[in-house]
């Protein structure tokens, strides 16, 4: 099913040019994603089109007015029938997980506001917006990027943006893992050869070195997710595999 996005933004035209590339700018030729970028400036009712003002209580940096994003807010709801969620990109926010994706990914409609100066006055975080989302602990000029990302992940889940090849790979074990190194041509290289199984036709054994070599740097290098998933006896067996091969050749 496709789903729609309205993305309230004082820079409308970073989002278009986001979407315009590769899996997800096929989803938009396809019909599958929809986004459309609205900005408070165009609802802003005073001669300077004001959108921001000076922070009650003092000190540096500007916030973003209520009425501007309230009047976008209205207009961006009149525009489809169907209710939509609001989402606030946002540093407070719980933080995107691949899951939180898959579930936003089967929403017909979604607006995402994105904050600029030091953010939103909260009054209308409280009253319009739904939940707040973040994509991580760094410093960001505003929440475009943020909201890139989303979109970028939900368009790519939309029905038939991926290939068969690409689909079968999200499907299979990769999920809440790291994933497994890759190789190309050529085989023999100055910097090294392509392991051996991968050149060995065997699909059972390649599988298996797959899922172990995503196991094992899952283990080295964000141990944290494997206390999350639960792993099947096959697992469980690969990952003693490779720490084994580990510790042996360290
Ligand atoms: C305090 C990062 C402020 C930033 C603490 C991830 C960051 C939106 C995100 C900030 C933003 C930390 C995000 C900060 C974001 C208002 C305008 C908020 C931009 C703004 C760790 C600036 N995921 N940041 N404040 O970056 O919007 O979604």
């Amino acid at each position: 099913m496709a789903v729609r996005i309205d993305v309230i933004t004082l820079f409308p035209e970073f989002m278009h040019e986001c979407v315009k590339f590769g899996v997800v700018g096929r989803a938009v030729q396809r019909g599958l994603l929809e986004v459309r970028a609205w900005n408070p400036r165009d609802d802003a009712t005073d001669a300077h089109r004001s959108v921001d003002d000076r922070t009650y209580g003092g000190g540096p940096g500007m916030v973003m007015m209520i009425e501007p994003l309230r009047s976008t807010l209205r207009k961006v709801r009149q525009a489809t029938p169907e209710p939509a969620r609001t989402i606030y990109l946002s540093p407070q926010g719980t933080r995107l997980t691949q899951d939180k994706v898959r579930q936003l990914a089967n929403a017909p409609r979604l607006i995402l506001l994105c904050g600029r100066y030091e953010g939103v006055d909260e009054r209308l975080l409280e009253h319009e917006v739904d939940e707040e989302l973040s994509i991580g602990d760094y410093v960001l000029s505003g929440g475009e990027l943020a909201a890139a990302v989303l979109v970028d992940a939900i368009g790519r889940l939309q029905e038939g943006a991926l290939n068969d090849a690409q689909s079968a790979q999200q499907d299979s074990f990769s999920d809440g893992l790291l994933d497994c190194p890759h190789y190309t041509r050529p085989e023999q290289h100055e910097l090294g050869a392509v392991p051996a199984v991968l050149m060995s036709g065997d699909h059972a054994a390649i599988r298996r070195w797959r899922l172990k070599q995503a196991l094992g740097r899952t283990w080295l290098r964000r141990p944290e997710l494997l206390e999350d998933s639960s792993l099947d006896d096959e697992a469980k067996k690969l990952l003693q595999e490779f720490q084994r091969d580990f510790r042996d050749h360290p």
